[in-house]
């Protein structure tokens, strides 16, 4: 009899750590099943009382995890282990995900809210027909500034950032495109520039900026600007929205050289285990009152065109934030370089990354 008890506690001990084990796999990895949505998106780019609804109206539970770059996102799927249901890149990492074949087409049948997307922002040149991919935020990159800690200066170009006058003054938004970008945006050459000896030139320009870099961060780069450590920024449009709602004292502007316009668009990569779920939270966060409440609470320009009519006038009629055609269409997208020339932009970043140090 002592045996019989002795084998059921430990075949229940057995049944019980490979339970509890397996739990820690899956959530340490993402893991979605039919109960779960694991939601991979940027920081600070969801209001979390939604997602509390979404949970509360399907039942599913959220799983939320969070990068800071698409370069991260992609190594991360790419590299496999994660089973994520829905993912956020940006226009050109689309293109890279498509061609890796990381993204599953999407049923618009299970997406009726899809509807309310402004056709400008549909069939766009990195995924016509949005076969894999929805718009969920839109915006530029341009230039905050705090002309009262500049003694009244306005700046209106990236050439004006190398003004001996601001140093320790700037904080870079910490990607390896925006950087590299504002460096060649300065010397007139394209945001998809790929000739090497443009991109080395593009690279030792933004080496002279150094002495006015007072950081490279990621999202904490609101909290700066906004608490005045520094004067100026360069930031995505909806991080300015949010810093200026907090100081007014700054502005936005987009430079008269040119800028990036980009558009970040909800995705179901090929790691999904819960596909219906994820046609579920697109079509969720698509509802226009729901866009409304998503686009208050992130900052950041909405393409959704119903949304417009539940939000403030104030906000969806500043031009910093809501630009038009005729200001975007004079602004680059961009493309995807091909895995060589998107590492060498990453290797001359972390180049300039290392002469501040
Ligand atoms: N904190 C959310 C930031 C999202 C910004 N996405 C911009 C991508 C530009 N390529």
């Amino acid at each position: 009899m002592k045996k019989v008890v002795q084998m059921f506690v430990a075949v229940f001990l057995v049944a019980f750590i490979f339970v509890y084990v397996t739990a820690r796999i899956n959530s340490l990895q993402g893991y979605s099943g039919a109960n779960t949505l694991t939601i991979y998106n940027w920081g600070d780019y969801v209001d979390p009382d939604l997602i509390t609804a979404f949970e509360e109206e399907t039942g599913l539970k959220v799983i939320y995890q969070t990068f800071e770059s698409n370069e991260a996102m992609l190594t991360k799927i790419a590299h496999g282990g994660t089973s994520f249901d829905v993912v956020v890149p940006s226009d050109y990492a689309i293109n890279k995900m498509r061609e890796q074949g990381l993204l599953l087409p999407l049923d618009h049948e299970l997406i009726p809210n899809l509807e309310h997307i402004d056709p400008r922002f549909l069939n766009l040149s990195f995924d016509e027909g949005n076969k894999y991919s929805i718009p969920y935020f839109w915006g530029t990159l341009g230039i905050i500034y705090n002309s009262e800690m500049l003694g009244g200066k306005e700046l209106e170009s990236w050439e004006d950032l190398w003004d001996d006058s601001l140093r320790n003054q700037i904080i870079l938004v910490d990607s390896a495109r925006e950087v590299i970008g504002i460096g060649l945006d300065s010397l007139g050459y394209s945001l998809n520039d790929t000739d090497p000896d443009h991109l080395r030139e593009a690279h030792d320009k933004l080496k002279e900026l150094i002495p006015n870099v007072k950081a490279i961060v990621g999202d904490e780069l609101k909290m700066l600007l906004a608490n005045e450590e520094a004067a100026i920024g360069v930031v995505w449009s909806g991080d300015a929205a949010l810093i200026i709602e907090e100081n007014p004292k700054l502005n936005y502007v987009i430079p008269a050289e040119g800028s990036n316009v980009w558009f970040d668009n909800i995705v179901i990569p090929t790691t999904a285990t819960n596909i219906e779920g994820a046609h579920m939270f697109i079509n969720f966060v698509l509802d226009p009152e729901n866009a409304a409440i998503n686009t208050e609470y992130v900052g950041y320009s909405t393409p959704n065109r119903a949304a417009l009519e539940y939000l403030p006038e104030e906000i969806v009629s500043d031009e910093r934030f809501y630009p038009g055609p005729e200001i975007t269409d004079q602004l680059e997208l961009y493309e995807n370089l091909g895995k060589r020339m998107l590492a060498y932009y990453n290797e001359l970043f972390l180049e300039f990354k290392m002469h501040r140090k």
